[in-house]
């Protein structure tokens, strides 16, 4: 049963002017998609192609003779996760039980967003901006390249895309800006709060 690239969660032009339908078409129908094929490509014909996702990144996570599959099979569930991370007018102060964890962890929203923020813009080179609960907490962490907080016992609650090609057609080098605008119009809080209430 090979991997399949789930379909985006709106329509490609949905998040326009925040992010572009360019930009969709290609970091969905072209890198999301990329991944699907090259991790199908490398698990064929072996026991991890039976797996589900997650096993499978868990399963070769720092093992390097399987980089290759890992960072293919880290980045489908990234990006699927990133997808629903965003939603059409989206953005802004959040709601619910995610609203009082964010109070209690960093002691407003201000402090929350300077902080994820931060994270995004300090992440050298490509990589992502996490919001996650571990241990009966919130926290904001970064990761290099593909790599996910699901190898660590963490639990994702959103995730901002910080490679180039998540960005650069509409925002070119500003990454700033771009987290910024991921800030202001596009989190979808009511995905962070269902991933908060499955803690
Ligand atoms: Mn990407």
């Amino acid at each position: 049963m090979a991997f399949e690239i789930p379909a985006l969660p709106y329509a490609q032009d949905a998040l326009v002017p925040h992010i572009s339908a360019g930009t969709l078409g290609f970091h969905h129908g072209k890198h999301h998609n990329a991944y699907v094929v090259n991790l199908n490509n490398l698990v064929a014909d072996t026991p991890l192609a039976e797996k589900t996702l997650e096993d499978v990144i868990r399963e070769v996570a720092g093992d390097a003779s399987k980089a290759g599959i890992f960072n293919n099979a880290a980045q489908v569930w990234n990006h699927t996760f990133y997808w629903n991370s965003m939603k059409p007018g989206g953005g802004g102060r959040p709601t619910g039980a995610v609203a009082d964890a964010i109070n209690g962890a960093f002691g407003s929203y201000d402090k929350f967003a300077e902080e994820f923020k931060a994270a995004g813009m300090t992440q050298f080179g490509s990589g992502w901006a996490w919001l996650v609960a571990e241990d009966g907490a919130i926290k904001i962490v970064k990761t290099p390249n593909a790599e996910t907080p699901i190898t660590t016992g963490a639990v994702p609650l959103i995730t901002c895309d910080v490679w180039e090609h998540a960005y650069y057609l509409d925002f070119q080098n500003r990454r700033p800006d771009y987290i910024q605008t991921f800030l202001d119009d596009l989190i979808n809080w009511d995905f962070a709060n269902a991933n908060l209430a499955g803690v």
